[in-house]
């Protein structure tokens, strides 16, 4: 196929491709997006999609921190991408409009910069994903010792991290009297906006104080929960989405019908009416954002590291094994339920029940491996603080702690007939030498891996319910393997 997907091939797309309503040629840029990878696109890119047919200022330019890969693919057309919607229904595309032009950050900081200082760019988001935050992900305080804010501290004007990018922008606004952007995280964060705001009023304290105060002080960053599932695109997807558009799309976004996004309604500059695609403005994002980070997460990634264990690929792979279904409803029901405190009117059974459908979707093919990448970064908002609300009242943990032993045993690096596994975390080398320098005993390796204070903070490793409850999961996992494990934990009473 020869016909690249571009402005001039929308006419011609067959008619069931939903293409963007509003003319391109008429929007401006009012967002400046860090970290465009397929979740952006299928998630805040759609939503601005949506409302440019009533506000055309608000297109995005959307930046690559590293990688140029996005920036090749969308390029050569016009910035436009499918958006394909998949479940046992069938499949929709929709053609996306609303990013204008991807930058790669290390081959144009100083366009980038530029764009992120005018006035015009009035909110910058954010999905970097969590080690992106160059956070301790135990406390949520900037790692002051993190090899990119060391770098970045000392080459204020040619940052490598997104805070340095953020501070630097905002303080040449701040210079040239320009009220600074909102900073809006999209990722997966514990209070995302919070943690934004403490990262960045950190470092920028570090390069200056006054510039730390004008941060902390001057500068809205909007929490917000995000909710899509996005497995990675395949290059199988890539032949169909093309084959179906009569016109090649190098680099198609796959997702699911499902999708939500509440924010906290804190935008000096303006923002644009999302409430009209969709998303719900509110006061207080936490109890959404727990709502969510500990049930569909949490669920998430114990499915991850069990699934790949047991040798599933995929999430619905691994949920239609009945086993595994009901240690995730237990898991749920059980465990995590009763540390929520519920979003006013959330029908918490139709959530749950929404969730076990969303993680069976045929459709997804959504890779356990995946999901079990940057661990490290991921259990203490996931599954953690449940464990830690759990001990609090002294009520059973055992499924938690299945998911933290699971995790223990993934990170070691052998499979269970002995195959490497391709760890993929920013703390990999250092959890595979613990795992090695504790030798082969699953107590010793509990112990080890429990005293990377980064993840488990100084607490845990203290709580003898907790490590004695993952030590003897992770025993049974090494003896009996992950299958096992998961059948008589969910047939064994609590
Ligand atoms: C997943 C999330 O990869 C992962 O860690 O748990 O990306 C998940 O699919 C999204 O948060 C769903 O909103």
């Amino acid at each position: 196929m020869t016909t690249r997907l571009s402005h001039a091939v929308l006419p011609r797309l067959p008619a069931s491709v939903k293409v963007p309503g509003y003319a391109r040629s008429t929007v401006t840029a009012g967002i400046v997006h860090l970290g465009i990878g397929a979740f952006h696109r299928a998630h805040q890119a759609v939503y601005t999609d949506d409302i440019l047919v009533d506000d055309p200022t608000w297109g995005i330019v959307a930046a690559s921190l590293r990688n140029p890969a996005t920036r090749d693919a969308l390029e050569p057309q016009d910035g436009l991408y499918t958006l394909s919607i998949r479940s046992d229904e069938g499949e929709r595309l929709r053609v996306i409009g609303s990013v204008l032009q991807v930058i790669v950050a290390p081959e144009a900081l100083e366009d980038l910069i530029r764009i992120m200082s005018d006035p015009a760019t009035r909110i910058v988001s954010l999905t970097v994903t969590e080690k992106g935050y160059c956070y301790d992900p135990a406390t949520g305080a900037l790692n002051e010792a993190h090899p990119e804010i060391v770098h970045d501290l000392s080459h204020p004007s040619l940052p490598r991290s997104a805070p340095g990018l953020i501070v630097e922008a905002l303080r040449r606004r701040r210079s040239a009297g320009i009220p600074p952007f909102a900073v809006m995280s999209c990722d997966n964060l514990p209070a995302n906006g919070r943690t934004v705001k403490r990262v960045l009023s950190r470092y920028a304290e570090m390069l200056d104080r006054d510039l730390g105060a004008f941060v902390r002080e001057h500068v809205a960053c909007p929490s917000t929960m995000v909710d899509r599932i996005v497995p990675a695109t395949t290059d199988e997807d890539r032949e169909r989405i093309s084959r179906l558009l009569g016109a090649t799309d190098a680099w198609p976004v796959m997702t699911e019908p499902f999708t939500q996004w509440v924010i906290e309604d804190d935008f000096p500059q303006g923002r644009p009416a999302w409430e009209n695609a969709g998303a719900q403005f509110v006061s207080d994002v936490e109890p959404f954002e727990h709502m969510k980070l500990r049930l569909l997460n949490g669920s998430h990634s114990t499915l991850a590291y069990l699934g790949y264990l047991a040798g599933y690929e995929t999430v619905a792979d691994t949920m239609a094994d009945p086993a595994f279904e009901r240690l995730i409803q237990g898991l749920m029901d059980e465990e995590v339920t009763p540390t929520l405190h519920l979003p006013p009117g959330t029908d918490l059974q139709s959530y749950k029940q929404a969730l076990v459908t969303r993680f069976k979707n045929p459709a997804l093919r959504h890779r356990t491996a995946q999901i079990a990448m940057d661990g490290s970064q991921k259990l203490p908002q996931r599954l953690l603080g449940t464990v830690r609300d759990r001990l609090a009242k002294d009520e059973p943990i055992r499924r938690l702690a299945l998911g933290v032993a699971a995790w223990m045993r993934y990170v070691t690096g052998r499979d269970e007939r002995g195959e490497p596994i391709d760890v993929r975390d920013p703390m990999a080398e250092r959890l595979r030498r613990t795992a090695d320098e504790a030798g082969p005993e699953p107590r010793d390796i509990a112990q080890g891996l429990l005293g990377i204070g980064e993840i488990f903070g100084d607490d845990l490793p203290q709580n003898q319910a907790f490590t004695n409850a993952v030590t003897s999961a992770l025993d049974t996992l090494f003896r009996k393997g992950a299958q096992a494990t998961v059948r008589e934990t969910t047939l064994s009473s609590f």
